[in-house]
């Protein structure tokens, strides 16, 4: 009874309002934070037993009629001043809208999204896995034991505990790609990889990776090589001359670095280093202990995986000389794409 009359006049108070900051003040007064409600909410354990609820439940439903109130009075409130702005002088439905302001794809999207689409014009599917990995698949199943010197070529940023770390590269994936589907396997795995290392142009400690995982009975290098030079030849455009130099990866055997001709130069560049050969990939046969702890029968069955940084494919697809502009926030860089 006495929150009904305290609610009558709280909505004759917001009707009366003509602005939202005195429709504030009146919330303030009824359901603020010392407020009618609050102080009826705050005599409660003053209180017989027997009323306790009864006077809780009042309280909460005092308060949410308020609150309704005010709700309605501030749409009526809304609506009103949209009315007057459009009868008013200052309204020209003619004119022309704000001017929305829109992003652009980052360069690095742009080109993962087009190898991806060769790629899958291959016949590849396209793969994904965890950027927090366990130890066990990041090295352990690719062939690394424990205390295996090329564990430290990889400058691994580990997660408390030792077992869970930021995967190194996205070789890992190849395990849990093998676990999960049977061969034939032909898929490419992109994303992003993180290492402990010395930034400058060439290395971040963020960056993008590549894989590329192939099994099936009768796999061979020339294989290996006609899909990476076919890649390459659609993304660039040209037919580029690629070279491979034996390169050690404890997870393939043989292992290879493949390099291509420098896309920019005829007799050396800052971009190749005056060599004319960038370093493309590492890459290579899988390794039968790979394909074992994938529970594939490496009698049967063979393979080639390769992995690539993106990003240093796309600094030499638009000529951008620092890898540090890629997460750098710079809009002077990023809306030139
Ligand atoms: C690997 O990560 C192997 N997992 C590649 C591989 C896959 C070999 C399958 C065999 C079979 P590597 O550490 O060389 O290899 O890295 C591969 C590529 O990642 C390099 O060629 C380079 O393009 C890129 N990369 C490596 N470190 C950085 C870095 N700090 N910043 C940017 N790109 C990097």
């Amino acid at each position: 009874m006495e929150n009904d009359a305290t609610l009558t006049e709280a909505q004759t108070k917001i009707r009366a309002c003509d602005d939202l900051a005195a429709l504030r003040a009146v919330e303030r007064e009824y359901v603020g934070k010392d407020g009618v409600v609050a102080r009826l909410l705050a005599s409660i354990p003053t209180l017989p037993s027997e009323q306790r609820r009864e006077v809780g439940q009042g309280a909460n439903q005092l308060k949410q009629a308020v609150l309704e109130a005010a709700r309605a009075r501030e749409s009526e409130l809304a609506a009103a001043a949209l009315a007057a702005e459009r009868k008013g002088a200052g309204f020209d439905p003619t004119l022309p809208p704000a001017r929305v302001e829109r992003g652009s794809l980052h360069p690095v999207t742009t080109v993962m999204r087009e190898v991806e689409d060769l790629f899958q014009s291959m016949g590849y599917t396209v793969l994904d896995g965890p950027e927090v990995e366990l130890d066990y698949y990041n090295f352990e199943a690719l062939n690394f034991p424990p205390d295996h010197p090329a564990r430290e070529e990889y400058d691994t940023f580990w997660c408390e505990g030792k077992d869970l770390l930021l995967r190194t590269h996205t070789s890992p994936v190849q395990i849990r790609t093998l676990e999960q589907h049977a061969p034939p396997i032909r898929a490419i795995v992109p994303g992003r990889v993180f290492r402990h290392e010395e930034q400058d142009a060439t290395h971040e400690h963020t960056f993008t990776q590549v894989e590329g995982l192939v099994v099936d009975e009768g796999v061979n290098v020339g294989h290996l090589t006609g899909t990476l030079k076919s890649f390459l030849r659609e993304l660039f455009q040209r037919d580029l001359d690629v070279r491979l130099r034996p390169g050690y990866f404890p997870f393939v055997e043989p292992g290879f670095e493949f390099d291509i001709r420098c896309p920019f130069c005829e007799g050396g560049c800052r971009v190749c280093s005056k060599t004319t050969w960038v370093e493309f990939c590492g890459c290579g046969m899988v390794h039968p202990n790979v394909l074992r702890a994938g529970g594939v029968d490496p009698e049967r069955y063979s393979g080639f995986a390769f992995g690539f940084g993106l990003d240093r494919l796309v600094m030499l697809r638009y000529g951008i000389d620092d890898i540090r502009h890629f997460m750098g926030g710079d809009l002077r860089f990023l809306e030139q794409f």
